[in-house]
């Protein structure tokens, strides 16, 4: 593997049109920390960039659901997600936003060089447009009946019942959601990038130069987007929130939000390296660099087809080394919606359980959707919480502290280096390295907790508090290990759970310098060293605690409000189309004979006046109606129900019968109707 000199490693910039969840956080801030921190601790020289993506309609759309302006929206969502990121111990370098004038100004050079460059085509299309805000109305200011399941919710660009992609024009009686007024569709002019004219050069660097590199899912989605052929994607866009478009007549033209957006990385980094008082261009330009971009799935598209485009067009600039993405995380079972409030917010989490921030790192990278969904409940997390941490780290480092409070007046006792000890340290630090550098991270904490259940096991087996009495050396020995088992985690564990690490120093006594290359390391704590007071550091998650949230997720989701959906939807499916309605050929008729059928308690065999044939019918009526009741009675027929056999009788219709308490009623017509009258 090639070793780098320099890492610009970058976490998708969230959308500020709310609070993010715990699902964001799996899916790309929470690796990437780990993943940054474990190349601090090598030494790296690594800038870790994210910000908010404060463009676009995404943020327009929530402002006005808000009746807020968007400026009022960005501001009050970018402070709540910086603010929850730091207290999560998500360490980026620079959270920047994309509001800001130097984003502006990087956006536009890009865009000119494009346009200089001859990289886009002008195109004219007819797009739908409110007369009464004089506006054009983006894919999601348009509502109307979905074309292909009816619902009359369905976005311009998607129907979000049945989950078709769509074009406004497809859309069946269209109506603006800002005024409510019916949209005209109107001429406008957008800039489309020739993305088909990278196809060759794509099909060379990632169909053919990331196969066998990339993570499957990541792979595949980009490569099957290549397979289809890239089209020409507009850039521009007809609004005023997103940066104007720098060219002459493009008045009320903004840049595409997916346009800016990753640019936002390179903007960011600017920043950072201007208050840092260093060149952001090694950053992003220097071969030695390895780029490598966090995403959700629903991103890979962008990061690993759009902006590599970008880069290669703009020249100059590296490329991402890798794309590693994250499938979703559900909850309790469920996917994860921000809109039926389906969700465990960041913020919400802090607030509940402000002190609990390593335990929702470990409950979240012990589970992350790395190669396919995955689920959070608070079931798990009470499980993993208190039988993994509380039981085993939490467990041996506090026996190895009351152990030397008791027997060794709270000093280090005797060092012995132990050869088996140093290899299983160093055992678990290349698999924890191994695995961190290949994006496993679930596999990589497996692997740094096994050194926290291995002091465990020389406790258990070894028995200190029993041998001191007749050999306090031996016993000090074992507690001499211990120590240096914990120091060796302190490290090994910080990109998980740093605040544990941090406590763990602490409680050491010791000023810890984090550095990778210590671990392995069998004299870290040396003899005689005088630790604080024992302590627990995890404590447990109790039934009460974890059934409150249980509780708030349900009571928040409106309960109520889930069910009313599902009700509809099943009265969906219920409902038939006038067509099928249509095809019910239903007459009416008289019994003329009635006679059960032998061997059976309910069949009846009837034969039935339809005016131009008698049918003979089989009816299961034989327990509620005589013969006698039968006959002569006046029915409905279905009359074109396939023929079936009942009993060796071939039946040719149905009679049609009301439900009542008693079992079943005719349904007769009221006056003169002749048989053979249809029913409709
Ligand atoms: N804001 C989408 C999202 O939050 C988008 C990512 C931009 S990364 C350049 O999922
Ligand atoms: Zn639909």
């Amino acid at each position: 593997m090639k070793n780098f000199k320099r890492y610009t490693v970058t976490a998708a910039l969230p959308y500020v049109n709310g609070p993010k969840h715990i699902g964001h956080l799996a899916g790309a801030y929470l690796p990437a920390d780990i993943y940054v921190r474990y190349l601090r601790l090598q030494k790296r020289d690594v800038v870790f960039i994210c910000g908010s993506d404060e463009l676009g309609t995404a943020i327009t759309m929530q402002a006005l659901k808000e009746k807020i302006s968007p400026r009022e929206l960005v501001d009050k969502y970018h402070a709540l997600s910086q603010d929850c990121f730091a207290k999560l111990g998500i360490s980026f370098d620079i959270y920047h936003r994309t509001t800001e004038k130097l984003h502006f100004d990087t956006a536009q050079e890009f865009f000119l060089d494009f346009y200089n460059k001859g990289l886009f085509e002008e195109k004219l299309t007819e797009q739908y447009y409110d007369e009464e805000t004089n506006s054009f109305l983006a894919d999601r200011y348009i509502q109307g009946t979905c074309p292909n399941c009816g619902s009359d919710k369905a976005f311009g660009d998607q129907c979000e019942s049945c989950g078709k992609s769509l074009d406004p024009t497809d859309l069946i009686h269209p109506i603006s959601v800002v005024t409510g007024n019916i949209p005209v569709k109107k001429e406008t002019k957008n800039w489309y990038f020739k993305l088909g004219d990278y196809e060759p050069w794509l099909t060379e660097w990632l169909v053919e130069g990331k196969k066998g590199q990339w993570k499957t899912n990541t792979y595949g989605q980009a490569k099957s987007w290549i397979d289809g052929g890239l089209q020409a994607r507009s850039m521009t866009r007809d609004g005023d929130w997103g940066v104007p478009v720098p060219i002459e007549n493009a008045d009320g033209k903004i840049l595409y939000v997916w346009f800016d957006a990753p640019i936002g990385y390179i903007s960011a980094t600017k920043q950072w390296a201007m208050d840092k008082g260093v060149s952001w261009e090694p950053y992003w330009k220097d071969a030695n660099t390895k780029l490598v971009h966090f995403v959700g799935k629903d991103n890979i598209v962008f990061h690993c087809i759009i902006f590599p485009i970008m880069l290669k067009a703009a020249g100059g600039y590296i490329l991402p080394e890798d794309v590693p993405a994250n499938e979703f995380l559900n909850l309790e079972g469920q996917k994860m919606s921000t809109s039926r409030r389906w969700s465990l917010d960041m913020f919400e989490y802090l607030e509940a359980l402000p002190d609990k921030v390593d335990e929702l790192r470990y409950a979240l990278i012990s589970n992350l959707p790395e190669n396919k969904d995955a689920d959070f409940s608070w079931k798990d997390f009470q499980l993993k919480v208190n039988s993994e941490l509380v039981a085993i780290v939490g467990n041996m480092v506090n026996r190895v502290f009351v152990l030397t409070h008791k027997f060794y007046e709270g000093k280090v006792p005797n060092a012995a280096e132990c050869s088996q000890l140093k290899e299983f340290i160093l055992e678990r630090k290349s698999k924890v390295s191994a695995a961190i550098e290949n994006y496993s991270f679930r596999e990589a904490l497996v692997e740094a907790i096994l050194l926290a259940r291995h002091g465990n096991k020389i406790l258990t087996e070894k028995e200190p508090w029993k041998v001191v009495k007749a050999n306090p050396h031996e016993a000090g020995v074992v507690l001499y290990d211990c120590f240096q088992i914990i120091a060796n985690f302190a490290i090994l564990i910080e990109p998980f759970l740093p605040n544990t690490a941090r406590v763990l120093w602490e409680k050491l006594n010791m000023q810890c310098e984090f550095s990778w290359d210590r671990i392995g390391d069998l004299q870290m704590v040396p003899v005689g060293h005088i630790i604080q007071d024992s302590f627990y550091l995890f404590s447990k998650m109790e039934d009460d605690v974890i059934q409150k949230q249980i509780d708030y997720l349900y009571a928040k989701t409106h309960k109520e409000e889930i069910m009313e959906n599902q009700a509809t939807e099943k009265q969906e499916e219920k409902l038939i189309s006038f067509d099928d309605f249509s095809k019910m050929d239903i007459r009416i008729g008289t019994i003329l004979t009635a006679e059960r059928v032998e061997g059976t308690d309910k069949l009846m065999k009837l034969s039935v006046d339809l005016g131009s044939e008698v049918r003979t019918i089989v009816s299961g009526i034989a327990h509620v109606f005589n013969v006698d009741d039968v006959v002569n009675k006046r029915v409905q027929v279905l009359a074109n129900l396939a023929p079936r056999k009942i009993k060796g009788i071939e039946s040719k219709g149905m009679i049609l019968f009301a439900d009542n308490v008693e079992g079943l009623a005719f349904v007769s017509p009221l006056g003169d109707v002749p048989n053979g009258a249809g029913v409709k």
